[in-house]
């Protein structure tokens, strides 16, 4: 119950910060984007991690309030970096499905670019497969709408919801994102490829492409994943081997170098 005051608290207080993880293109070894990652500073608890209050905020009420706060900051933080000539990349933002539903999140999303100055299409969306599972042909219609603004939309954590393979394929989206629970199965702790867990990712990928989808892969830690990953074709990676989520400020300095 503290943590709940104190929560909605923060929202009023502003104690959010974003934090953002770099995303490598496997073809030309670029940063091609950045995920941000909200961060909540409590003034004595310190930093309160994501999966404590992002589900006490879905159950309080307050989650499109902090969603909405997390994509403005996003889109004004990622058109500063342009405005200081840095190479342009994209941001990744995650909605909550119970944002994507009890919102207009297309009305939302062109008020941030509006306000932020923000090209579209360098902006992108991250969606659980939950999202995808209620209400299906209202989903892809907003999904259509925001597509047609320039908006990409990716599947977050693909293939540990239960979303099913039909819903997939009517769905108007860019890319999948492959979750990091099956890359760590890729290889074996003695460093040997894990059939089943590389066949999985494997899989993955090629369903991806056969969707006309990209595949990104996230929690790569090891350059033996990257290795694989690339050789399978992957489109993109992301995980601790390139870079811990920094601060907009630290992020700078990864912009030039070739990662
Ligand atoms: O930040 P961390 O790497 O600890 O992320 C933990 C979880 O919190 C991840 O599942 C991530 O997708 C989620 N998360 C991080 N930032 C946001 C956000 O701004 N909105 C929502 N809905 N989830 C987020
Ligand atoms: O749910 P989502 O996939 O958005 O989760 C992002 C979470 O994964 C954050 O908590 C982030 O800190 C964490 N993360 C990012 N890269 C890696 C990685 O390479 N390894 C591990 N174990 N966690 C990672
Ligand atoms: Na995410
Ligand atoms: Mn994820």
């Amino acid at each position: 119950l503290a943590m709940e005051a104190a929560l909605r608290h923060a929202v009023r207080r502003n104690e959010f910060r974003l934090a953002y993880q770099v995303k490598v293109d496997l073809v030309s070894g670029r940063m091609s984007g950045v995920e941000a990652l909200v961060r909540w500073h409590h003034p004595e608890a310190g930093l309160v991690p994501p999966a404590e209050f992002i589900p006490l905020a879905e159950s309080m009420g307050v989650i499109s309030d902090i969603g909405e706060w997390v994509l403005r900051e996003a889109c004004r933080q990622c058109q500063q970096w342009r405005d200081l000539g840095l190479p342009p990349v994209r941001v990744a933002v995650n909605v909550s499905a119970l944002q994507f539903h009890e919102t207009d999140i297309p009305a939302v999303v062109g008020r941030a670019l509006r306000d932020s100055g923000l090209p579209p299409h360098l902006l992108e969306l991250e969606l659980t497969e939950s999202v995808l599972m209620q209400r299906v042909d209202e989903v892809a219609g907003v999904l259509r709408d925001l597509r047609a603004m320039g908006v990409r939309i990716s599947i977050d954590d693909f293939g540990t919801g239960y979303s099913s393979l039909s819903y997939l394929k009517r769905m108007p989206i860019d890319a999948l994102k492959i979750d990091r629970s099956f890359v760590n199965d890729i290889f074996s702790d003695d460093g040997q490829v894990a059939e089943e867990g590389a066949s999985i990712v494997s899989t993955i990928i090629t369903l991806a492409h056969n969707l006309r989808l990209k595949a990104i892969a996230e929690g790569v830690e090891t350059v033996a994943q990257a290795l694989f990953l690339r050789q399978r074709g992957c489109d993109e990676v992301q995980g601790f081997l390139i870079s811990r989520p920094v601060s907009g400020e630290d992020l700078i300095s990864l912009f030039d170098r070739n990662l």
